[in-house]
């Protein structure tokens, strides 16, 4: 018996020392947080980009059968991407929390309660072959954060298998795309990113644009935007 119990003890101390060690070990851990807001129109491909980023299929996406949205509501999501990038001559991980919205009618308050530090980076997202001018996205972007909205932002064109099988090349698209959005794609830091969200797993197809995004935000010193909740006047 008191054999067992030494053992019991003995298993007790090591079990103690590689939990400490294991907690350390996350405490000291480098961990890049970034808010990354998804804006667009109905059925713009939101959520499959939403998905593609945190890389998994957690937000909802449909087709638009039934006249109805299928996001209604916000969803926030989030990843760790374990040493996903050397920051200060450190491995640090990257932590992307995703907010996913309701076709254009997100609210300054809601905004703030679910991201209070603000949001670092905005990804706008267009349908590439239905790029019908939305002014109410560029309203809505500077409406929730601000004058300088364009700085922390990214345009991301879906759809773009549709381009690939009308023999497209993204660079072609641009130059025959409307005023508006060659104007959009220039104002925005992030710039284009063209993606296909028919194909792949979500986390194979969200690595480039989870790069980009992280390139985007390291302009901005990682800063976030705060949300603007008090009213102008
Ligand atoms: N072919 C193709 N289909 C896509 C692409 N992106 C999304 N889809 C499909 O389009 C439909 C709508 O995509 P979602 O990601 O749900 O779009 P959403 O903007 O979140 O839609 P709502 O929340 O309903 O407004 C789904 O059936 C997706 O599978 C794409 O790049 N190419
Ligand atoms: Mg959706």
């Amino acid at each position: 018996m008191s054999h067992a119990g030494e053992h019991g003890c003995h298993d007790d101390v090591c079990s103690r020392i590689i939990g400490s060690l294991g907690r350390r070990c996350d405490e000291e851990r480098n961990v890049l947080a970034l808010n990354v807001l998804l804006l667009g129109r109905r059925q713009s491909g939101r959520s499959s980009v939403g998905n593609a980023l945190i890389g998994g299929e957690e937000f909802q996406t449909r087709p638009y059968l039934s006249g109805v949205s299928t996001t209604t509501e916000c969803k926030l999501l989030s990843r760790t991407f374990r040493n996903f990038f050397r920051r200060q001559g450190a491995e640090s991980d990257l932590l992307l929390r995703v907010l996913d919205t309701p076709q254009l009618t997100l609210r300054p308050h809601t905004l703030h309660q679910l991201c209070p530090e603000g949001v670092h980076v905005l990804v706008l997202i267009i349908r590439a072959d239905q790029s019908h001018e939305d002014a109410h996205l560029e309203e809505q972007a500077q409406s929730l954060l601000g004058q300088d909205w364009r700085r922390h932002s990214l345009l991301v064109l879906t759809f773009t298998d549709h381009l690939k099988k009308a023999g497209l090349q993204p660079s072609d698209y641009l130059a025959l795309s409307p005023d508006w959005l060659k104007a959009l794609t220039e104002e925005v830091e992030g710039g284009a990113f063209f993606m296909d969200n028919s194909c792949d797993w979500a986390s194979i197809r969200g690595g480039p644009l989870r790069e980009r995004l992280l390139r985007l935000s390291a302009r901005n010193h990682h800063k976030a935007l705060t949300v603007q909740t008090e009213v102008s006047l």
